[in-house]
This record gives structure tokens, C-alpha cells and sequence, in this order.
């Protein structure tokens, strides 16, 4: 067939569907209705200036972080988005003190769970640059037809059935994967369609980015801290002329080191013992999308996916980006400690 357009992110999910083991049309579902909720942040987040929805709630969340009016409006957008389409049975996200049950008759029967970041990186809404949204999918582990309960949100990683990113940046770009593999879909605003832009994305085994808060240096690991001399060496020998790039956004940051290769590392410090970022709703997700684009995501020590989670909104140090970089920050870490 001859085409004059890209695969929009609708056709890819209905084409792909037999690939998923449930293919049951459920997941294809709960991927439509994350679509739609991208779209209507992506609109919010393109007027917040204009509109009432900038600056602070007055609120705090469970993290006790200032909760920015766009992390509730975002959080309410895709609970009400996954909630009509009726494919899952409840949802954690960071801006819920703990997980949502759909437990109604349209509900109580779905077999997903959804994890999400619903928007990352508020410290940069009201001065515009780029945030994010992260997704996990699980399928439930306690019987169908029951509301869900914790050990349902409580799983490794590896278990995941789905998970992606939505990035509003200079454009707006939506990257996911089921298993096979990690495909990008930028919005076309002129048609309100992501459309197959970035086909099967792959990490460049190793980089010269470097994203890290240098600030909190003092702070780090020894292990960390000579990691980070080492990216700064210019060492003739091999010609390492590492960059710093750090956005303040984790999705910002993972999405640019996913095309140009590089790594994104959030470590413990004495100001935070596990680090910043959820296992749960950041972390994995993120994890799944790089082991599939053939990077890595470690703690510094262990796999990412591997961990069984003990708490909801539990923290973890965070290493991800290009394989050779990641391995070369855990050899620090495993010689001069964390
Ligand atoms: P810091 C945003 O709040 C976030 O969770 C990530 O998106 C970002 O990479 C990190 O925190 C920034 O944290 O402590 O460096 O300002």
C-alpha cells in the first residue's frame, strides 16, 4: 500500500497487537487512553502561561514536594483518561499518598495496573523547559474481580507488560514499548495524531553525555565522585571528551541520551541516602524503555528490574544510559564504594 502520511500511534498499536501474549485488545486500549490524556497536557502545558495553572497548589505531596498546579492537573487528567476506557483496576501515581482502586462494575474485572509520574520535572513548568510524563503497566497478580491491593503495584520491574514516556519539548513525543523493542511517535499538532517518527530506537552502546547534578558532589559516594573526575579528565590516550548535560528533567535528559547515547545518574548522597527518584514510577519504567532501546539500568550495583520493591513511592539510586557507561560508573562504584 502506498503510503503519503506516517504510521499514526493508533494504526502502530492495532498493528502490533498480536505481538503482546494477551493480545486481547485490552492493552491496546490502555495505551489509546494514555494517548489521549498526552494530548490534552501537551495542550495545557503549551498555554500554561496564559492559563491559571502555573506555580505552586499550596499543596504538598507524599514526598512532601510543592505540588505545582500542573502535577494536579496532569495527575487528574490521565486518572480520568484511564479510568473511562475501563482496562484497569487501579493506579499509584507520585501525586497519590497511596494507589487509586477502580472497584466499580466497569472496572473490577480489568486485569492492568498503571504506575505513573504523571508530570516530571515540575521545578521547570514555570520556566519552560521541557517535563515529562512516565507510565509502568502490570498485569494484577490478585484475582480478578477483587480490588486491587498493594502487592499489585509491589512488583519487580521485570514484570512489566508496558511501559513508556511522554516528553513535551520542542515537540511533543510519546516512546513506549511492550517487550519488543522501543518505538517514538512525535505529535503533529496541525492533525492532534502522534505519528511513527523514531522506529525502533537503540542506545548507542557508549556516549560522551554525562547528566548528573554536579551540585550535590560534595555530597557522593567516593565511588560517584571519581566517576565524575573521570568523565571530566580529558585523557589523550583515548581521546575522552565527555559533555555535561543536565536538564533538571529526568525524561528530558534519558530522551536525549537514548538518540545521542550518554547516562543520566541520580545517586545516594548524605542529603538523600537512596537517592531521589521512585522506584516504582520513574525508575522502571524507564528502565524497561532502555534494556529494550540495549542500554542498562543499575542502582550502581544491581539491575533495576530485579529489585522487589518494599514500598510505593521508595527511592533507589538511578544509573541509565549507554551499556559501556553505566558498567564503566559501577566499576567506580564497586572500587572505590557508594
Ligand atoms: P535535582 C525532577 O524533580 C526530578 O525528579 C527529575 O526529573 C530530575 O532529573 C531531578 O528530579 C532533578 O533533581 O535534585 O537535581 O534538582
Amino acid at each position: 500500500m502506498r503510503t503519503h502520511r506516517p504510521v499514526t500511534l493508533g494504526e502502530f498499536i492495532v498493528d502490533k497487537q498480536n505481538e503482546f501474549r494477551y493480545a486481547s485488545g485490552e492493552l491496546s486500549q490502555l495505551l489509546t487512553s494514555i494517548r489521549l490524556a498526552a494530548k490534552v497536557v501537551n495542550r495545557e502545558i503549551n498555554k500554561a502561561g496564559l492559563a491559571d495553572i502555573l506555580g505552586a497548589m499550596g499543596s504538598e505531596n507524599v514526598q512532601g514536594e510543592k505540588q505545582m498546579k500542573l502535577d494536579v492537573y496532569a495527575n487528574d487528567i490521565f486518572m480520568e483518561a484511564l479510568k473511562n476506557l475501563g482496562e484497569v483496576c487501579g493506579v499509584a501515581s507520585e501525586e497519590e499518598d497511596d494507589f487509586v482502586i477502580f472497584n466499580d462494575e466497569m472496572h473490577k474485572d480489568s486485569n492492568y495496573v498503571v504506575l505513573m509520574d504523571p508530570l516530571d520535572g515540575s521545578s521547570n513548568i514555570d520556566v519552560n523547559v521541557s517535563v515529562g510524563t512516565i507510565f509502568s503497566i502490570y498485569r494484577r497478580v490478585t484475582p480478578s474481580g477483587t480490588p486491587v491491593k498493594l502487592e499489585d503495584f509491589l512488583q519487580p520491574g521485570n514484570k512489566q507488560v508496558a511501559a513508556g514516556y511522554v516528553v513535551y519539548g520542542s515537540s511533543t513525543m510519546l516512546v513506549y514499548t511492550t517487550g519488543h523493542g522501543v518505538n517514538g511517535f512525535t505529535l503533529d499538532p496541525s492533525i492532534g495524531v502522534f505519528c511513527l517518527s523514531h522506529p525502533n530506537m537503540r542506545v548507542p552502546e557508549d556516549g560522551k553525555i554525562y547528566s548528573v547534578n554536579e551540585g550535590n558532589y560534595v555530597h557522593f559516594p567516593e565511588g560517584v565522585k571519581k566517576y565524575i573526575k573521570y568523565c571530566q579528565e580529558n585523557d589523550p590516550a583515548t581521546n575522552r571528551p565527555f559533555t555535561s548535560r543536565y536538564i533538571g528533567s529526568l525524561v528530558s535528559d534519558l530522551h536525549r541520551n537514548l538518540l545521542k547515547g550518554g547516562i543520566y545518574f541520580y545517586p545516594r548522597g548524605t542529603k538523600a541516602p537512596n537517592g531521589k527518584l521512585r522506584l516504582l514510577y520513574e525508575c522502571n519504567p524507564l528502565a524497561f524503555i532502555i534494556e529494550q532501546a540495549g542500554g542498562k539500568a543499575s542502582d550502581g550495583k544491581n539491575r533495576i528490574m530485579d529489585i522487589d520493591p518494599t514500598e510505593l513511592h521508595q527511592r533507589v539510586p538511578y544509573f541509565i544510559g549507554s551499556t559501556k557507561m553505566v558498567e564503566k560508573a559501577e566499576e567506580f562504584i564497586q572500587q572505590f564504594g557508594d
